[in-house]
């Protein structure tokens, strides 16, 4: 017996009741998801489809449709408040006016966001026009069709398995996929990457022999306006073509990419394009053939031109054999030594997608400076869901106030220009779901794949209001007081995994490998470039440009100059900038060792809080779920502790100096 699907935050008590007359009318082929979509509401609660839209009480057209009735007062509101603003594709307006509500999309995408805006919210007297603030918001899946070894099918998945592939094959089942489709489609996804940046042999295939498998999965995914995107390997040529090589500049090589972007568009009309990780952690690239990055990006682009499509290049390329003896090698300088110069030389249709840290998805980071450096580029930003770093699914932790602050930071432009306006390629999310009967094993972490979507839609939004909106739509039901418990639970929780993590953006000291829980010195002495540097005196990397790696230097000013001196540098990032003394007293007042002290210990405090506030809600939410946060709440506060005691013990083994307060650190 399969386990229930939990339903997320599209349980049916959670739409609008929809007891009326509905005409639904449009072109575009997501008009008949519309259609189903209102049926089963309509359904539920004792309305029906009205073919006239003049007896009918919801209408939900597209905008071509809308103009043919401009004469309907409702209608005309809309029209006026659509032509009062700049056109937009995916656009959508919703009203209340009188007794009849509309919604109209710009196109068939545009009214399948209004209709669910719709469901979930209602609609209000003045009509509310919205538009997505990036056309491109994509999941990127680790997914494997191999089950790997070490890392699973779902590289780096803390929910199951893949929902696409399994043993060695897609699917043949893909109704979970298509349930997944539609919770993405509630919250505005448009793309979604199916497979492993890290391609191995078998998913090569996908290009090849494995097409109409692959067109089994866009065709499930289409109804909901979702194109299908692949990570190819840069040597597929000779992998799967059998080429002697996978030059770029090579003739056979152009032929064979555009052979393949041939073939790809004829099994799957709206191919979204290639994801690709090259010259990274194994993965092959151009620099074995002496070409560089745009040479190896603008070949798959070339390819994929004819047909549409584009090319999500990772700029997550760095040295992982580095010596850490070498104190001037800098992980963090690599992506923006290798892409900067190359910046107007990409073809129109690369999209350089960069993580948004230098380093790699650590609890805190300061903004990549590529997202400011490359401005002839289409960049976008990647963002990682999947909890690698940020507990793996057992810990709570919300991300949406850590995504806002890295979407609405002023990076360019003396500060003035945030980083939704640098990223017109749009965002990019590691995604967080498998096979697990609540999608993401923490039921609480559905609201990361919920906020992810919602600060893509708009990335100004307030991460606050966006956890309120997920914890309603999904706890709604049980009471008001549930949704309290749980914001409140959530709200801060980000902050509280770093206060008992790894200190003021030094990030790292994890288990080596799977990531998870503390290993202070675990990376210290290993190829992977991220040292925290610790001595008897102090700790921290240097990465200022007088006397450490220059790293400041990579970013506009004013953050160059602030972030280069320690008295402008902020508290939270002081570790990633600077190495200072144990006694180093930061802009709180507080030293370093007190700070670490001080935030660990509250950090175990706060989550002991978090199992108190559970607690109290037995009973009242359903069964399933409230043992299942329990469970990881348990072992959250478990980890948390060894946290708090480790990174504790290692702050007093190396400085000597006890706490203040004279509470117990272990000598
Ligand atoms: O965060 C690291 C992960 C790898 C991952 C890599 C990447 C897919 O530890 O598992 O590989 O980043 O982003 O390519």
């Amino acid at each position: 017996m399969p386990s229930p699907i939990h339903p997320a935050w599209l349980p049916e008590q959670a739409s609008t009741p929809l007891a009326t007359a509905v005409h639904v009318a449009g072109t575009g082929p997501l008009v008949a998801t519309v259609t189903d979509e209102v049926r089963a509401a309509t359904g539920l609660h004792g309305g029906h489809l009205e073919q006239d839209p003049g007896a009918a009480r919801l209408l939900l057209l597209t905008l071509d449709r809308a103009r043919g009735l401009a004469g309907d007062t409702a209608v005309s509101r809309v029209l006026d408040a659509l032509d009062s603003g700049p056109a937009s594709p995916e656009r959508y307006a919703v009203v209340r006016s009188g007794d009849r509500t509309v919604v109209v999309g710009e196109d068939d995408h545009g009214l399948l966001y209004g209709t669910f805006a719709l469901l979930r919210h209602g609609a209000g007297e003045e009509v509310l026009v919205r538009r997505p603030g990036h056309r491109s918001r994509m999941l990127d899946h680790w997914d494997n069709m191999v089950s790997h070894p070490v890392m699973g099918t779902v590289e780096r998945g803390y929910a199951g398995d893949s929902l696409f592939f399994s043993d060695g094959a897609v699917r043949a089942d893909l109704g979970r996929v298509a349930r997944y489709a539609r919770l993405l489609a509630s919250i505005g996804i448009n793309g979604v990457a199916v497979n492993n940046v890290n391609v191995h042999r078998a998913e090569t295939g996908l290009l090849g022999p494995l097409l109409p498998e692959v067109a089994r999965i866009a065709d499930v995914l289409r109804p909901w306006g979702i194109r299908l995107h692949l990570s190819v390997s840069f040597a597929s040529p000779i992998v799967l073509g059998g080429l002697a090589t996978a030059d770029p500049l090579a003739e056979d090589v152009v032929r064979w990419w555009a052979e393949a972007a041939e073939r790809l568009h004829t099994a799957v009309p709206d191919f979204g394009g290639f994801v690709v990780k090259a010259d990274s952690e194994g993965q092959p690239g151009p620099f074995a053939y002496g070409r560089d990055h745009a040479d190896g990006a603008n070949v798959l682009a070339r390819a994929l031109a004819p047909h549409g499509g584009v090319v999500h290049w990772r700029a997550f390329v760095y040295d992982h054999r580095q010596d850490w003896r070498d104190r001037s090698t800098d992980r963090a300088r690599a992506a923006h030594d290798h892409f900067a110069p190359l910046d107007g030389r990409f073809e129109p249709d690369v999209v350089l997608q960069v993580k948004h840290g230098p380093i790699d998805f650590q609890v805190r980071e300061p903004v990549s400076p590529v997202l400011a450096a490359v401005p002839a580029t289409t960049v976008a930003v990647e963002l990682q869901l999947t909890q690698e770093y940020t507990g793996q699914q057992r810990h709570v932790c919300y991300l949406g106030p850590a995504w806002s602050q890295v979407l609405t930071f002023g990076l360019a432009e003396q500060g003035t220009r945030p980083v939704h306006e640098l990223v017109q390629g749009g965002v990019v999310g590691v995604a967080n779901v498998g096979t697990d009967e609540f999608w993401t094993g923490h039921p609480l972490a559905q609201s990361n794949l919920f906020a992810f979507g919602a600060l893509a839609w708009d990335p100004t939004a307030d991460p606050d209001v966006v956890l309120r909106e997920w914890a309603g739509a999904t706890f709604g039901s049980h009471g008001d007081d549930v949704v309290d418990t749980v914001c409140a639970m959530m709200t801060d929780s980000w902050a509280t995994y770093e206060s008992y993590t790894a200190p003021l953006g030094i990030g790292f000291m994890v288990r080596p490998g799977h990531h998870y829980g503390p290993d202070v010195d675990g990376y210290e002495y290993t190829p992977w470039g991220t040292y925290h540097f610790a001595d008897r005196e102090g700790i921290g990397v240097d990465r200022t440009r007088a006397t450490g790696t220059g790293f400041t230097g990579q970013y506009p000013s004013p953050w160059r100059e602030r972030y280069e001196d320690l008295a402008t540098c902020p508290d939270e990032l002081l570790l990633f900038f600077h190495h200072v003394p144990y006694t180093h007293r930061l802009r709180s007042g507080r030293t370093v060792v007190q700070h670490v002290y001080d935030t660990h210990l509250a950090g175990v405090e706060r989550v002991e809080e978090l199992v108190r506030q559970w607690a109290a809600l037995e009973g009242r939410v359903e069964a399933g779920v409230f043992v299942r946060v329990q469970e990881r709440l348990a072992e959250q506060r478990r980890s948390a502790q060894e946290w708090c005691d480790q990174v504790c013990t290692y702050f007093l083994r190396h400085s000597g100096i006890p706490d203040e307060h004279g509470r117990l650190i272990h000598p």
